[in-house]
């Protein structure tokens, strides 16, 4: 799976850009290009900070690490994060967690004829968290979100670009930012919505239903935060009526500026998340179930061949994999 497909313009379709020239934030942007979201930045201090639980904590704890990408335990076993980002093991404070099977995983879907950039999948071992909730509202613009991912930390220092991404003056500057460094850290940071009922495609059997926030120079949010490498599958919160924390979009891509180079992050860039309103009662069915998909009695978080019939369960040489899903000999192997 391409982890930083770049998206050209052209792939938006009609109603992405006609609303997100529409929008005030992101009226400065004339074109974009799509990646994959790779770790929240953040605007405030000197871009290091908000790797603790923030005080007013939306489920910090279960926010997990997927590689150098990022992922969310829902409950029952389930983990949410985008499809690109895979089916993997999550480390969550600090432990391993294992997926059932590497084929054992529900993607959502758009349409008919669109699949979402979204997974779940089971863990074998249930982390002891509490269950998070997903959003009965959908987001509006202007909501403020709080979106946490591990993303690679920012450089200190804000610096000027010209047209062609050289650094000039902060008098000459057509652009402004930060560059991002070498290391991941789980981070959260604060946005607001800029725009919704996008649809972002990141391939053409895969488009989904998005909104999308912008990283502001003017007026920011706290922590005014954007996506980069590593952010991919990271939570984006809002409260409801309430005042409850609830999720509400998984990170996906982000929208740069024409050329601009990928290790740097730019005022104007976007955040796209999968808006998970639409796809609620998807995730909340799946998230009560406890499935057996080969149906041979054993339920996926206890087979050890989960897509295979084996109701014994033999695992001659003891390592975990059952027989039945044991790679045959090496020699019945070749081609
Ligand atoms: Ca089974
Ligand atoms: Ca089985
Ligand atoms: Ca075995």
């Amino acid at each position: 799976m391409p982890s930083d497909r770049q998206l050209t313009w052209a792939h938006i379709n009609a109603r992405t850009r006609k609303q997100l020239r529409g929008s005030a934030t992101v009226l400065a942007i004339a074109l974009f290009s799509l990646g994959s979201a790779q770790a929240v930045v953040i605007d405030s201090g000197r871009g290091q900070g908000n790797t603790r639980a923030p005080k007013d904590d939306p489920g910090w704890n279960n926010i997990g690490t997927i590689e150098y990408m990022t992922g969310v335990y829902l409950g029952n076993h389930w983990v949410l994060t985008a499809w690109h980002v895979g089916s993997k093991p999550i480390e969550l404070g600090g432990k391993r967690y294992e997926p059932v099977g590497r084929y054992v995983r529900t993607q959502a879907r758009t349409s008919e004829k669109y699949l979402a950039d979204l997974i779940l999948f089971q863990v074998r071992e249930k982390p002891d968290l509490p269950p998070i909730n997903i959003v009965s509202k959908p987001v509006e613009v202007g909501q403020w979100v709080l979106m946490i991912g591990n993303g690679r930390d920012r450089n200190p220092p804000r610096q000027a670009w010209n047209e062609a991404w050289q650094i000039v003056h902060p008098n000459q500057a057509v652009y402004s930012g930060y560059t991002s460094g070498g290391n991941h850290s789980l981070r959260w940071g604060t946005n607001r919505v800029a725009a919704i009922e996008l649809l972002a495609p990141t391939s053409e059997e895969v488009v989904t239903r998005s909104f999308a926030t912008s990283f502001d120079i003017a007026l920011p949010t706290p922590h005014e935060a954007q996506a980069s490498s590593g952010d991919s599958g990271g939570p984006v919160f809002t409260k409801n009526e309430d005042g409850e924390w609830e999720l509400a979009g998984i990170m996906t891509t982000v929208a740069n500026h024409p050329n601009q180079p990928r290790n740097l992050l730019a005022y104007g860039n976007a955040t796209y998340a999968a808006d998970l309103h639409s796809y609620r009662d998807f995730i909340v069915e799946t998230v009560k179930t406890m499935p057996d998909r080969d149906k041979d009695g054993v339920l996926d978080i206890h087979d050890n061949c989960p897509r295979k019939k084996n109701p014994e369960q033999q695992d001659s040489n003891g390592d975990g994999v059952g027989d039945a899903c044991e790679e045959p000999p090496e020699t019945e192997n070749k081609k």
